[in-house]
């Protein structure tokens, strides 16, 4: 079977004129269609197949600074019904995010989701504003994940819906600017996991190649779990973007693979957990069904002065290695 439309973009724009809007009201909703996934066999972590595209979420104004406020996947079958997450390692919509970087840094402007959490969305107030660049476009990308399923045959469309507000609704309403670190645990080279496949690219490469996404090769944040409980530790680089500016979290979202318990930031100066975050297993099933996330107006500040460490912990009650991460996806903002 052929796949003449691939990728197919609709737009559900609502437009107002007078009367000032809420934030929910400015929200518009642009939604991405990635279909052509072909599930008939196991696909662990970073080896499912992938699909990645370049996205303009207002191709009539080519020169729009909008603002990205959340992120939600919907995963169905050919016949319209809807799937489990199960089949979802990860989606990223990646933007072009503006900084003063001689100021800050770099920073990230990648929202991810992935097994456990099918949405997030910034807290009122706070949102990831896109540079205003030509053509400006965002990076949609879906892979697929089958930890469990030995005899399967599905064919798979992954929905993602993106909310964002436009810079003049955003200007209004005076929406503050967010940033993006990630919290990772990384392990020394003997203790990483190495996949046993690639993944197979569906569709064209955008980056030709350079793929932004490390995929394949031995990770220092993929890692090999054997059975048992495991915590692992990792000291965070007080040159992170985030750290080094004393950044104030608004949102964290949690990344953990099956088996995965927990993650949480703990402060090593103050010698206290700053915030940890929980997963729910399947109790008979390699399948995380939620994963904590942090959402708040009030913030947790970060202290340059601090010395932090992200504790990832793991009980594989299952008789063979897995593989395993333990990411803090963090989401500040900065004075
Ligand atoms: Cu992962």
């Amino acid at each position: 079977m052929k796949y003449v439309l691939a990728f197919t973009l609709l737009f559900g724009a609502s437009f107002s004129f007078g009367t000032p809007k809420t934030e929910k009201e400015a929200i518009q909703y642009a939604t991405v269609i990635m279909d052509g996934f072909h599930i008939k066999k196991i696909y662990t972590s970073m080896t499912g197949p992938l699909k990645e595209k370049g996205v303009a979420l207002t191709p009539e104004d080519k020169f729009a600074s909008i603002w990205v406020k959340s992120m939600s996947v919907d995963i169905f079958n050919e016949k319209g019904q809807k799937e489990s997450e199960e089949y979802l390692c990860h989606a990223w919509v990646t933007i072009p995010t503006p900084m003063n970087e001689e100021k800050y840094g770099r920073v990230s402007g990648m929202l991810t989701i992935s097994q456990g959490m099918p949405e997030m969305e910034f807290p009122p107030g706070y949102a990831m504003k896109m540079a205003k660049v030509i053509d400006s476009q965002v990076n949609v990308l879906v892979q697929a994940l089958n930890n469990v399923e030995t005899k399967i045959d599905k064919k798979l469309i992954y929905r993602i819906k993106i909310g964002y507000i436009d810079d003049k609704d955003a200007q209004a309403l005076g929406i503050k600017q967010l940033y993006g670190d990630s919290f990772a645990t990384q392990v020394p080279p003997e203790k990483r996991h190495r996949p046993p496949s690639k993944p197979e690219r569906l569709g064209e490469d955008p980056h030709k190649g350079h793929s932004m996404t490390g995929m394949g090769g031995a990770d220092p944040v993929h890692f090999i779990v054997p059975p048992g409980k495991h915590e692992y530790r990792w000291p965070l680089s007080q040159d992170m973007v985030s750290i080094r500016n004393n950044g104030v979290i608004r949102l964290i979202k949690l990344h953990l693979h099956p088996y995965g318990e927990s993650v949480a930031l703990y402060d090593k100066t103050a010698k206290k957990f700053v915030w940890k975050g929980t997963a729910t297993q399947d109790s008979k099933r390699a399948v995380l069904l939620k994963t904590e996330s942090y959402s708040s107006t009030e913030g947790i500040k970060l202290n340059n002065q601090h010395s932090y460490e992200v504790v990832t912990t793991y009980n594989n009650t299952s008789k063979q290695t897995v593989d395993g991460m333990g990411v803090l996806r963090v989401y500040y903002g900065l004075k």
